[in-house]
Protein backbone atom coordinates (compact mmCIF):
# COMPACT_ATOMS: atom_id res chain seq x y z
CA UNK A 1 0.00 0.00 0.00
CA UNK A 2 1.24 3.38 -0.82
CA UNK A 3 0.51 6.26 1.37
CA UNK A 4 2.78 9.92 1.86
CA UNK A 5 2.72 10.20 5.40
CA UNK A 6 2.09 6.60 6.86
CA UNK A 7 2.82 7.11 10.37
CA UNK A 8 -0.20 9.73 10.60
CA UNK A 9 -2.47 8.03 8.03
CA UNK A 10 -2.38 4.57 9.79
CA UNK A 11 -2.19 6.35 13.42
CA UNK A 12 -4.22 4.14 15.94
CA UNK A 13 -7.37 5.71 16.93
CA UNK A 14 -6.32 6.47 20.52
CA UNK A 15 -3.19 8.72 19.45
CA UNK A 16 -5.51 10.27 16.54
CA UNK A 17 -7.67 11.20 19.61
CA UNK A 18 -4.37 12.37 22.12
CA UNK A 19 -3.43 14.14 18.97
CA UNK A 20 -6.80 15.60 17.98
CA UNK A 21 -7.43 16.94 22.05
CA UNK A 22 -4.01 18.56 22.03
CA UNK A 23 -3.75 20.24 18.87
CA UNK A 24 -7.33 21.94 19.83
CA UNK A 25 -6.28 22.83 23.23
CA UNK A 26 -4.01 24.80 21.31
CA UNK A 27 -5.82 25.93 18.50
CA UNK A 28 -8.74 27.36 21.03
CA UNK A 29 -6.16 29.54 23.34
CA UNK A 30 -4.15 30.57 20.13
CA UNK A 31 -7.65 32.00 18.63
CA UNK A 32 -9.07 33.52 21.79
CA UNK A 33 -5.85 35.81 21.81
CA UNK A 34 -5.70 36.36 17.82
CA UNK A 35 -8.83 36.68 16.16
CA UNK A 36 -10.54 39.18 17.68
CA UNK A 37 -14.53 38.16 16.25
CA UNK A 38 -13.78 34.59 17.63
CA UNK A 39 -12.96 36.07 20.98
CA UNK A 40 -15.53 38.12 21.27
CA UNK A 41 -18.62 35.09 20.53
CA UNK A 42 -16.30 33.07 23.30
CA UNK A 43 -17.01 36.22 25.70
CA UNK A 44 -20.61 36.42 25.29
CA UNK A 45 -21.01 32.52 26.59
CA UNK A 46 -18.19 33.55 29.33
CA UNK A 47 -16.08 30.32 27.79
CA UNK A 48 -12.51 30.52 28.43
CA UNK A 49 -10.03 28.63 26.50
CA UNK A 50 -9.00 26.24 29.99
CA UNK A 51 -12.76 25.64 29.62
CA UNK A 52 -11.51 23.33 26.69
CA UNK A 53 -9.11 20.58 27.80
CA UNK A 54 -9.90 17.94 25.36
CA UNK A 55 -11.59 17.26 21.58
CA UNK A 56 -14.31 16.01 23.76
CA UNK A 57 -15.49 19.57 25.08
CA UNK A 58 -14.91 20.37 20.91
CA UNK A 59 -19.18 20.99 21.73
CA UNK A 60 -19.27 23.88 23.97
CA UNK A 61 -17.69 25.85 21.04
CA UNK A 62 -19.52 28.43 19.36
CA UNK A 63 -20.19 28.14 15.75
CA UNK A 64 -18.05 30.24 13.02
CA UNK A 65 -20.56 31.28 9.67
CA UNK A 66 -19.73 32.28 6.61
CA UNK A 67 -21.45 35.73 7.90
CA UNK A 68 -18.71 36.18 10.09
CA UNK A 69 -16.47 36.03 7.31
CA UNK A 70 -18.47 38.55 5.34
CA UNK A 71 -18.19 41.19 8.51
CA UNK A 72 -14.43 40.93 8.74
CA UNK A 73 -13.86 41.50 5.14
CA UNK A 74 -11.26 41.29 4.45
CA UNK A 75 -8.62 40.76 6.73
CA UNK A 76 -10.64 40.90 9.92
CA UNK A 77 -10.64 37.13 11.08
CA UNK A 78 -6.64 36.69 10.00
CA UNK A 79 -5.07 35.04 13.24
CA UNK A 80 -1.44 36.82 12.09
CA UNK A 81 -0.38 40.14 10.81
CA UNK A 82 -0.10 40.28 7.28
CA UNK A 83 3.64 40.17 6.51
CA UNK A 84 2.92 37.01 7.84
CA UNK A 85 0.84 35.91 5.32
CA UNK A 86 2.20 34.27 2.06
CA UNK A 87 -1.07 34.19 -0.27
CA UNK A 88 -4.89 34.94 -0.28
CA UNK A 89 -7.37 32.99 -1.70
CA UNK A 90 -10.91 33.76 -1.97
CA UNK A 91 -14.50 32.38 -3.03
CA UNK A 92 -17.84 33.80 -4.08
CA UNK A 93 -19.74 35.14 -1.55
CA UNK A 94 -23.75 35.50 -1.12
CA UNK A 95 -23.47 39.68 -1.45
CA UNK A 96 -20.80 41.14 -3.89
CA UNK A 97 -18.36 40.86 -1.30
CA UNK A 98 -15.92 37.62 -1.48
CA UNK A 99 -15.02 35.16 1.24
CA UNK A 100 -11.20 35.66 1.82
CA UNK A 101 -8.81 33.23 3.11
CA UNK A 102 -4.65 33.90 4.33
CA UNK A 103 -2.72 31.42 4.93
CA UNK A 104 1.18 31.15 6.00
CA UNK A 105 3.95 29.22 4.75
CA UNK A 106 3.05 26.55 7.45
CA UNK A 107 -0.16 26.54 5.99
CA UNK A 108 0.34 26.55 2.56
CA UNK A 109 3.01 23.02 3.73
CA UNK A 110 0.13 21.59 5.45
CA UNK A 111 -2.10 21.89 2.58
CA UNK A 112 0.59 20.67 -0.02
CA UNK A 113 0.58 17.90 2.64
CA UNK A 114 -2.76 16.87 2.59
CA UNK A 115 -3.00 17.58 -1.14
CA UNK A 116 0.03 14.98 -1.59
CA UNK A 117 -2.38 12.19 0.36
CA UNK A 118 -4.95 12.72 -1.91
CA UNK A 119 -2.96 12.15 -5.15
CA UNK A 120 -1.56 9.00 -3.58
CA UNK A 121 -4.62 7.94 -3.00
CA UNK A 122 -5.88 7.81 -6.49
CA UNK A 123 -2.46 6.22 -7.09
CA UNK A 124 0.16 8.59 -7.82
CA UNK A 125 3.72 8.69 -6.85
CA UNK A 126 6.87 10.71 -7.12
CA UNK A 127 7.41 9.36 -10.98
CA UNK A 128 3.13 10.56 -11.83
CA UNK A 129 3.14 13.36 -14.65
CA UNK A 130 -0.27 15.02 -12.80
CA UNK A 131 -2.27 17.01 -15.90
CA UNK A 132 -3.98 19.67 -13.36
CA UNK A 133 -6.79 21.08 -15.11
CA UNK A 134 -8.68 22.96 -12.27
CA UNK A 135 -8.58 26.71 -12.83
CA UNK A 136 -5.47 28.62 -11.30
CA UNK A 137 -6.43 31.86 -9.32
CA UNK A 138 -8.20 33.10 -6.37
CA UNK A 139 -10.03 29.74 -7.15
CA UNK A 140 -8.27 26.89 -4.71
CA UNK A 141 -8.31 23.65 -7.19
CA UNK A 142 -5.33 24.62 -9.50
CA UNK A 143 -2.70 25.87 -7.55
CA UNK A 144 -4.21 23.21 -4.59
CA UNK A 145 -3.58 20.31 -6.38
CA UNK A 146 -0.55 21.74 -7.86
CA UNK A 147 1.42 22.29 -5.05
CA UNK A 148 0.22 18.38 -3.90
CA UNK A 149 2.06 17.37 -7.00
CA UNK A 150 5.41 19.29 -5.90
CA UNK A 151 5.17 18.46 -2.19
CA UNK A 152 5.12 14.48 -3.68
CA UNK A 153 7.81 15.17 -6.02
CA UNK A 154 5.72 14.36 -9.38
CA UNK A 155 6.11 16.40 -12.35
CA UNK A 156 3.35 18.71 -12.55
CA UNK A 157 1.68 20.25 -15.91
CA UNK A 158 -0.29 23.06 -14.91
CA UNK A 159 -2.60 23.45 -18.01
CA UNK A 160 -5.63 24.99 -16.09
CA UNK A 161 -8.80 25.17 -17.03
CA UNK A 162 -10.15 25.47 -20.71
CA UNK A 163 -8.95 24.86 -24.24
CA UNK A 164 -10.17 21.25 -24.19
CA UNK A 165 -8.41 20.20 -28.06
CA UNK A 166 -4.70 21.38 -25.94
CA UNK A 167 -5.66 19.69 -22.70
CA UNK A 168 -5.64 16.20 -24.67
CA UNK A 169 -2.83 17.16 -26.75
CA UNK A 170 -0.51 17.62 -23.57
CA UNK A 171 -2.15 14.72 -21.83
CA UNK A 172 -1.42 12.38 -24.32
CA UNK A 173 2.46 14.26 -25.69
CA UNK A 174 3.51 14.32 -21.98
CA UNK A 175 2.15 10.95 -20.91
CA UNK A 176 -0.02 12.45 -17.35
CA UNK A 177 -1.24 9.57 -15.83
CA UNK A 178 -3.16 11.43 -13.00
CA UNK A 179 -5.26 14.15 -13.89
CA UNK A 180 -7.31 16.97 -11.60
CA UNK A 181 -10.24 18.58 -12.63
CA UNK A 182 -14.09 18.84 -11.89
CA UNK A 183 -16.04 15.62 -12.45
CA UNK A 184 -18.12 17.49 -15.10
CA UNK A 185 -15.06 18.52 -17.35
CA UNK A 186 -13.34 15.08 -17.29
CA UNK A 187 -16.65 13.69 -18.95
CA UNK A 188 -16.40 16.52 -21.42
CA UNK A 189 -12.73 15.24 -22.02
CA UNK A 190 -13.82 11.84 -22.17
CA UNK A 191 -16.27 13.11 -24.87
CA UNK A 192 -13.76 14.62 -27.08
CA UNK A 193 -11.15 11.94 -26.71
CA UNK A 194 -13.49 9.52 -27.82
CA UNK A 195 -14.86 11.62 -30.75
CA UNK A 196 -10.82 11.95 -31.34
CA UNK A 197 -10.66 8.20 -31.93
CA UNK A 198 -7.79 8.34 -29.45
CA UNK A 199 -6.87 4.96 -27.58
CA UNK A 200 -6.79 4.52 -24.08
CA UNK A 201 -3.81 2.77 -22.82
CA UNK A 202 -1.61 4.20 -25.55
CA UNK A 203 -2.69 7.68 -26.51
CA UNK A 204 -3.91 8.51 -23.20
CA UNK A 205 -2.15 6.62 -20.24
CA UNK A 206 -4.14 8.19 -17.38
CA UNK A 207 -4.23 6.02 -14.05
CA UNK A 208 -6.28 7.77 -11.98
CA UNK A 209 -7.81 10.87 -10.86
CA UNK A 210 -8.89 13.45 -8.16
CA UNK A 211 -12.34 14.73 -8.83
CA UNK A 212 -14.06 17.45 -6.94
CA UNK A 213 -15.73 20.83 -6.21
CA UNK A 214 -19.24 19.85 -7.45
CA UNK A 215 -21.50 17.05 -6.18
CA UNK A 216 -20.94 14.10 -8.63
CA UNK A 217 -23.15 10.44 -8.26
CA UNK A 218 -21.65 7.15 -7.98
CA UNK A 219 -22.93 6.12 -11.95
CA UNK A 220 -20.92 8.83 -13.31
CA UNK A 221 -17.80 7.56 -10.95
CA UNK A 222 -18.65 4.34 -12.95
CA UNK A 223 -18.72 5.62 -16.23
CA UNK A 224 -15.73 7.86 -15.72
CA UNK A 225 -13.50 4.59 -14.57
CA UNK A 226 -14.84 2.34 -17.48
CA UNK A 227 -14.26 4.80 -20.25
CA UNK A 228 -10.87 5.72 -19.40
CA UNK A 229 -9.97 3.01 -17.62
CA UNK A 230 -8.88 4.82 -14.00
CA UNK A 231 -9.21 5.33 -10.57
CA UNK A 232 -11.76 8.04 -9.78
CA UNK A 233 -11.18 9.56 -6.41
CA UNK A 234 -13.77 12.09 -5.47
CA UNK A 235 -11.92 15.28 -3.35
CA UNK A 236 -13.50 17.76 -1.14
CA UNK A 237 -12.07 20.91 0.20
CA UNK A 238 -13.56 24.67 0.78
CA UNK A 239 -11.38 27.22 0.38
CA UNK A 240 -12.19 28.76 3.66
CA UNK A 241 -10.59 25.94 5.13
CA UNK A 242 -8.10 24.32 2.63
CA UNK A 243 -8.40 23.98 -0.89
CA UNK A 244 -9.07 20.31 -2.48
CA UNK A 245 -7.52 17.83 -0.09
CA UNK A 246 -9.32 18.38 3.13
CA UNK A 247 -10.68 14.76 2.17
CA UNK A 248 -10.27 12.66 -0.53
CA UNK A 249 -11.43 8.99 -1.48
CA UNK A 250 -8.80 6.08 -1.77
CA UNK A 251 -8.98 3.16 -3.75
CA UNK A 252 -11.99 1.37 -2.23
CA UNK A 253 -14.22 4.02 -1.85
CA UNK A 254 -15.11 3.42 1.60
CA UNK A 255 -15.66 7.63 1.75
CA UNK A 256 -13.02 10.30 1.78
CA UNK A 257 -10.49 9.82 3.75
CA UNK A 258 -10.64 12.82 6.30
CA UNK A 259 -7.04 15.15 6.99
CA UNK A 260 -8.44 14.88 10.46
CA UNK A 261 -4.82 15.19 12.00
CA UNK A 262 -5.14 19.02 10.59
CA UNK A 263 -9.53 19.33 10.54
CA UNK A 264 -11.87 17.92 12.78
CA UNK A 265 -15.17 16.86 11.27
CA UNK A 266 -18.44 17.03 13.11
CA UNK A 267 -22.18 16.36 11.49
CA UNK A 268 -24.97 18.41 13.08
CA UNK A 269 -28.67 18.72 12.88
CA UNK A 270 -29.46 21.31 10.60
CA UNK A 271 -32.01 22.40 12.42
CA UNK A 272 -30.77 22.58 16.32
CA UNK A 273 -27.62 22.14 15.67
CA UNK A 274 -27.07 19.53 17.77
CA UNK A 275 -24.19 17.14 17.42
CA UNK A 276 -25.18 13.81 15.26
CA UNK A 277 -24.25 10.44 16.11
CA UNK A 278 -21.65 8.89 13.25
CA UNK A 279 -23.53 7.92 10.16
CA UNK A 280 -26.51 10.31 10.78
CA UNK A 281 -26.50 12.65 7.99
CA UNK A 282 -26.58 16.73 9.01
CA UNK A 283 -24.41 19.74 8.16
CA UNK A 284 -20.46 19.24 8.30
CA UNK A 285 -18.66 21.42 10.52
CA UNK A 286 -15.32 22.20 10.40
CA UNK A 287 -12.52 23.07 13.29
CA UNK A 288 -8.66 23.69 12.22
CA UNK A 289 -6.47 22.09 14.58
CA UNK A 290 -2.87 23.69 13.14
CA UNK A 291 -4.13 26.23 11.11
CA UNK A 292 -2.17 30.05 11.36
CA UNK A 293 -3.11 32.12 9.22
CA UNK A 294 -6.99 32.10 9.16
CA UNK A 295 -8.25 29.00 11.59
CA UNK A 296 -11.90 28.58 12.44
CA UNK A 297 -13.24 27.00 14.74
CA UNK A 298 -16.47 24.41 14.34
CA UNK A 299 -17.26 26.14 10.52
CA UNK A 300 -20.06 25.63 9.55
CA UNK A 301 -19.75 24.44 5.49
CA UNK A 302 -23.57 24.35 4.85
CA UNK A 303 -22.40 20.93 2.88
CA UNK A 304 -25.09 18.47 3.82
CA UNK A 305 -23.36 14.96 4.30
CA UNK A 306 -22.83 11.96 6.73
CA UNK A 307 -19.12 10.46 8.30
CA UNK A 308 -18.40 6.85 8.90
CA UNK A 309 -15.63 5.62 11.06
CA UNK A 310 -15.64 1.62 9.25
CA UNK A 311 -11.94 0.14 9.29
CA UNK A 312 -10.71 0.53 5.39
CA UNK A 313 -9.10 -1.95 3.24
CA UNK A 314 -5.82 0.45 2.92
CA UNK A 315 -4.93 0.51 6.17
CA UNK A 316 -5.63 4.64 6.93
CA UNK A 317 -7.49 5.41 10.08
CA UNK A 318 -9.40 8.27 9.57
CA UNK A 319 -12.77 9.28 9.97
CA UNK A 320 -14.28 9.44 6.53
CA UNK A 321 -16.62 11.52 4.52
CA UNK A 322 -19.49 10.38 2.43
CA UNK A 323 -20.59 11.84 -0.33
CA UNK A 324 -21.77 15.40 -0.17
CA UNK A 325 -25.58 15.18 -1.08
CA UNK A 326 -26.36 19.15 -0.50
CA UNK A 327 -26.14 21.97 0.73
CA UNK A 328 -28.49 23.83 3.56
CA UNK A 329 -28.30 27.19 1.72
CA UNK A 330 -29.08 28.19 -1.79
CA UNK A 331 -25.81 27.79 -3.29
CA UNK A 332 -25.55 26.45 -6.88
CA UNK A 333 -22.36 25.11 -8.51
CA UNK A 334 -21.93 25.35 -11.76
CA UNK A 335 -19.28 23.69 -13.67
CA UNK A 336 -17.37 24.16 -10.34
CA UNK A 337 -18.15 27.81 -9.76
CA UNK A 338 -19.87 28.91 -6.89
CA UNK A 339 -22.85 30.86 -7.85
CA UNK A 340 -25.49 32.86 -5.58
CA UNK A 341 -28.80 33.97 -6.95
CA UNK A 342 -28.26 37.07 -4.80
CA UNK A 343 -25.18 38.00 -6.39
CA UNK A 344 -27.92 37.64 -10.09
CA UNK A 345 -29.76 39.71 -8.57
CA UNK A 346 -27.17 42.80 -7.65
CA UNK A 347 -26.29 42.55 -11.90
CA UNK A 348 -30.36 42.79 -12.36
CA UNK A 349 -30.27 45.35 -10.16
CA UNK A 350 -28.05 47.76 -11.85
CA UNK A 351 -29.85 47.87 -15.20
CA UNK A 352 -32.33 50.08 -15.90
CA UNK A 353 -33.85 48.32 -19.49
CA UNK A 354 -34.87 45.29 -17.22
CA UNK A 355 -36.69 44.09 -13.98
CA UNK A 356 -35.41 42.08 -10.87
CA UNK A 357 -38.03 39.71 -12.13
CA UNK A 358 -36.24 36.62 -12.97
CA UNK A 359 -35.92 32.70 -12.86
CA UNK A 360 -32.59 30.53 -12.73
CA UNK A 361 -32.88 27.10 -15.43
CA UNK A 362 -30.07 25.04 -13.91
CA UNK A 363 -29.41 21.85 -16.26
CA UNK A 364 -26.60 19.22 -17.76
CA UNK A 365 -26.30 19.13 -21.00
CA UNK A 366 -23.68 16.99 -22.53
CA UNK A 367 -22.49 16.77 -19.42
CA UNK A 368 -21.56 19.80 -18.77
CA UNK A 369 -23.91 22.31 -16.33
CA UNK A 370 -26.10 25.28 -18.25
CA UNK A 371 -27.25 27.58 -16.43
CA UNK A 372 -30.11 29.75 -18.12
CA UNK A 373 -31.39 33.40 -16.52
CA UNK A 374 -35.18 34.67 -17.70
CA UNK A 375 -35.37 37.97 -17.00
CA UNK A 376 -38.56 40.42 -17.38
CA UNK A 377 -37.70 43.81 -19.78
CA UNK A 378 -39.16 46.65 -18.38
CA UNK A 379 -41.98 48.09 -18.94
CA UNK A 380 -40.38 51.07 -21.09
CA UNK A 381 -38.59 48.86 -23.35
CA UNK A 382 -40.50 48.18 -26.66
CA UNK A 383 -40.10 44.48 -27.35
CA UNK A 384 -40.58 45.09 -31.09
CA UNK A 385 -37.17 46.80 -31.56
CA UNK A 386 -35.58 44.23 -32.00
CA UNK A 387 -31.85 45.26 -32.46
CA UNK A 388 -31.61 47.51 -28.97
CA UNK A 389 -33.53 44.43 -27.07
CA UNK A 390 -30.56 42.18 -28.73
CA UNK A 391 -28.27 44.89 -27.34
CA UNK A 392 -29.33 44.77 -23.87
CA UNK A 393 -29.60 41.09 -23.86
CA UNK A 394 -25.51 40.74 -25.09
CA UNK A 395 -24.56 43.70 -22.09
CA UNK A 396 -26.34 41.96 -19.60
CA UNK A 397 -24.91 38.51 -20.49
CA UNK A 398 -21.54 39.83 -20.44
CA UNK A 399 -21.69 41.82 -16.98
CA UNK A 400 -23.20 38.23 -15.58
CA UNK A 401 -20.55 36.85 -16.80
CA UNK A 402 -17.78 39.25 -15.76
CA UNK A 403 -19.78 39.33 -11.68
CA UNK A 404 -19.84 35.57 -11.59
CA UNK A 405 -17.19 33.84 -13.00
CA UNK A 406 -19.06 31.76 -15.27
CA UNK A 407 -20.98 32.33 -18.55
CA UNK A 408 -24.94 31.75 -18.67
CA UNK A 409 -27.74 32.34 -20.77
CA UNK A 410 -30.14 35.21 -20.76
CA UNK A 411 -33.57 35.05 -21.95
CA UNK A 412 -35.29 38.19 -21.93
CA UNK A 413 -39.38 38.50 -21.32
CA UNK A 414 -41.85 40.33 -21.82
CA UNK A 415 -43.10 42.22 -18.45
CA UNK A 416 -45.40 40.03 -16.34
CA UNK A 417 -43.92 36.06 -17.40
CA UNK A 418 -42.11 35.18 -15.16
CA UNK A 419 -44.12 33.74 -12.33
CA UNK A 420 -44.98 35.32 -9.09
CA UNK A 421 -45.34 33.63 -6.03
CA UNK A 422 -47.65 34.22 -2.80
CA UNK A 423 -44.87 32.87 -0.91
CA UNK A 424 -41.08 32.71 -0.83
CA UNK A 425 -40.44 33.35 -4.50
CA UNK A 426 -39.20 29.86 -5.55
CA UNK A 427 -36.29 31.60 -8.28
CA UNK A 428 -34.28 28.16 -9.43
CA UNK A 429 -35.24 24.97 -10.80
CA UNK A 430 -32.11 22.62 -10.97
CA UNK A 431 -32.90 19.36 -13.61
CA UNK A 432 -29.69 18.18 -13.24
CA UNK A 433 -29.96 14.76 -12.01
CA UNK A 434 -26.94 13.42 -9.28
O1 LIG B 1 -14.32 23.95 -4.51
C1 LIG B 1 -12.19 23.55 -3.45
C2 LIG B 1 -11.97 22.36 -4.30
C3 LIG B 1 -11.29 22.49 -5.49
C4 LIG B 1 -12.40 21.11 -3.88
C5 LIG B 1 -11.05 21.37 -6.27
C6 LIG B 1 -12.17 19.98 -4.65
C7 LIG B 1 -11.51 20.12 -5.84
P1 LIG B 1 -14.72 26.50 -2.96
O2 LIG B 1 -14.73 27.17 -4.28
O3 LIG B 1 -14.51 27.33 -1.74
O4 LIG B 1 -13.59 25.42 -2.90
O5 LIG B 1 -16.08 25.71 -2.84
C8 LIG B 1 -16.33 24.89 -1.72
O6 LIG B 1 -17.60 23.34 -3.10
O7 LIG B 1 -18.42 23.83 0.36
C9 LIG B 1 -18.89 22.23 -1.46
O8 LIG B 1 -20.19 22.80 -1.50
C10 LIG B 1 -18.35 22.15 -2.88
N1 LIG B 1 -17.48 20.98 -3.03
C11 LIG B 1 -16.13 20.92 -2.96
N2 LIG B 1 -15.71 19.64 -3.17
C12 LIG B 1 -16.83 18.88 -3.35
C13 LIG B 1 -17.07 17.49 -3.59
C14 LIG B 1 -13.48 24.30 -3.70
N3 LIG B 1 -16.09 16.62 -3.71
C15 LIG B 1 -17.65 24.16 -1.91
N4 LIG B 1 -18.37 17.08 -3.68
C16 LIG B 1 -17.91 23.19 -0.79
C17 LIG B 1 -19.40 17.95 -3.56
C18 LIG B 1 -17.96 19.73 -3.24
N5 LIG B 1 -19.23 19.27 -3.36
Amino acid sequence: MQYFQKEIETMSKADKRALQSERLVKMVKYVYENQKPYRAKMDAIKLKPSDIKSIDDIYKLPYTVKQDLRDAYPFGMMARPRKDLVRLHASSATTGKLTVAGYTQNDIDVWGDCAARSLVMAGADKDSVIHVAYGYGLFTGGLGMHYGGEHLGAVVVPASAGNTQKQIQLISDFGADIICCTPSYIIYLTEEIERLGLKIGTDIKLKGGVFGAEAWSEGMRADIERRLGIRACDIYGLSEIAGPGVACDCQFKTGMHFQDDHFYPEIVDVNTLEPLPMGESGELVITTLTKEGMPLIRYRTRDIASLNDDPCPCGRTSVKLNKITGRSDDMLIIRGVNVFPSQIESVLLKDENITPNYHINVDRVNNLDTMEIVVELSPNVKVDEVAHVEEIRKKLAANMASALSVSAKITLVTPGTVARSEGKAKRITDNRKL
